[in-house]
């Protein structure tokens, strides 16, 4: 038995859209989904309850940050991940290649992998794909991600070929050290910038890996919406119908109507809880931005459309008001409401391809909410 299955349920009649659902060992997952980040082993101001209540079915993690802190040693003396940060339900690690590259003067690319200073105290590391397969077996994640390079936007297409093509040499060797085939999986990350016969050379070299998923990486570095949408629905059509699909650090409200669209199947995003901690709500009427003198004496909750514990409880003055003190409250309710806002947009989105009208749902978000 492999790690993680995935099985296609649905097909929208007039779009690539998908309905599908995942198996990993700590759970199902149903598909299209959209995955909270708890890059340091938390959902930053979330206990793991409320975000088990407002209905996350996987998060996700970040091996870069558990590597440098606590130490993945640490980790995997507690009893894994799970365990540590008390998550029973799936969890996909990140490789740290994203996280490396973002480094900009502090990283070294070569054939072995990436050598670079830490930006908690600057000591010298290096991360190559077998050291990333070693963190995440450490952590237990029920997916681990490949060890790619995220090619910066714009990039020469020489750049760009020459870095995919390491990035296919590091897989093959990501999976010679993948050992527990059984109890985490391993899914392969396209990159290839936004030159189309690129992404196509890159799917080819992955799926002949035969993976238990693929994920796209090197998207919504920069490149216009446009562009983004047209190099995605052409990833897609390399990338084989009975595995998952993951578009990487993708999760505004719009990009995730615009990749179910194209058929893919999961989405992460810091988005929702890092403007939270800004006083932003998204809302089923478009943004909010709590700091607003408007929402002083408004005693209505922030969404009325929302059954999240945020809006069944508090006013969008009372959140201001914490705002406005600095309180720590002000960012656990923003993040629980936003939270709840994109976990519960997947699941009207899988509903509406269920009931074959994922285009005219589509259409009426945009009209209400338009782009963020
Ligand atoms: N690679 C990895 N993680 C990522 C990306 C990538 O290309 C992106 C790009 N949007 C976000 N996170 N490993
Ligand atoms: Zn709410």
């Amino acid at each position: 038995m492999t790690a993680v299955t995935y099985e296609l349920i649905k097909t929208d009649p007039r779009s690539k859209a998908r309905r599908g659902r995942v198996t990993a060992p700590h759970g199902t997952i149903e598909t299209p989904v959209f995955m909270p980040v708890g890059t340091a082993a938390t959902v930053k101001a979330m206990r793991p309850e409320e975000v088990k209540e407002l209905g996350a079915e996987i998060i996700l993690s970040n091996t870069y940050h558990l590597y440098l802190r606590p130490g993945h040693d640490i980790v995997r003396e507690a009893g894994g991940l799970h365990k540590f940060m008390n998550w029973d339900r799936p969890i996909l690690t990140d490789s740290g290649g994203f996280q490396v590259f973002s480094l900009g003067d502090l990283r070294k690319i070569t054939e072995e992998g990436v050598e670079f200073r830490s930006h908690i105290d600057g000591s010298k590391h290096m991360l190559s794909p077998e050291k990333s397969i070693e963190v995440q077996t450490a952590l237990g994640s029920d997916i681990m991600m490949a060890f790619d390079e995220c090619a910066p936007y714009p990039a020469d297409r020489s750049y760009v070929k020459d870095s995919l093509e390491r990035t296919t040499r590091w897989l093959k060797r990501c999976k010679a050290a993948w050992k527990d085939t059984e109890h985490q999986a391993l899914f392969g990350i396209m990159q290839g910038g936004m030159y189309k016969d690129l992404r196509k050379q890159s799917a080819e070299e992955i799926v002949e890996l035969d993976l238990p998923g693929y994920a796209i990486g090197g998207l919504s570095v920069g490149e216009p919406k446009d562009l983004m949408c047209e190099v995605l629905d052409d990833c897609v059509d390399h990338l084989p119908a009975d595995k998952p699909r993951y578009l990487m650090g993708v999760g505004t409200p719009d990009y995730l109507f615009e990749g179910v669209e194209r058929g893919v199947d999961m989405f992460d995003c810091v988005l929702p809880t890092r403007i939270a901690r800004h006083g932003m709500a998204m809302t089923s009427a478009g943004k909010v931005n709590i700091k607003n003198a408007q929402y002083e004496r408004d005693f209505s909750p922030l969404d009325h459309q929302c059954d999240c514990y945020t809006c069944r409880n508090y006013s969008r003055a009372y959140l201001r008001h914490l705002f406005k003190c600095n309180e720590m409250l002000s960012s656990m309710l923003l993040s629980n409401h936003n939270l709840h806002f994109l976990v519960n947009l997947m699941k009207n989105i899988r509903k509406a391809i269920e009931e074959d009208r994922f285009l005219e749902y589509k259409k009426e978000f945009y009209d209400k909410y338009g782009t963020f």
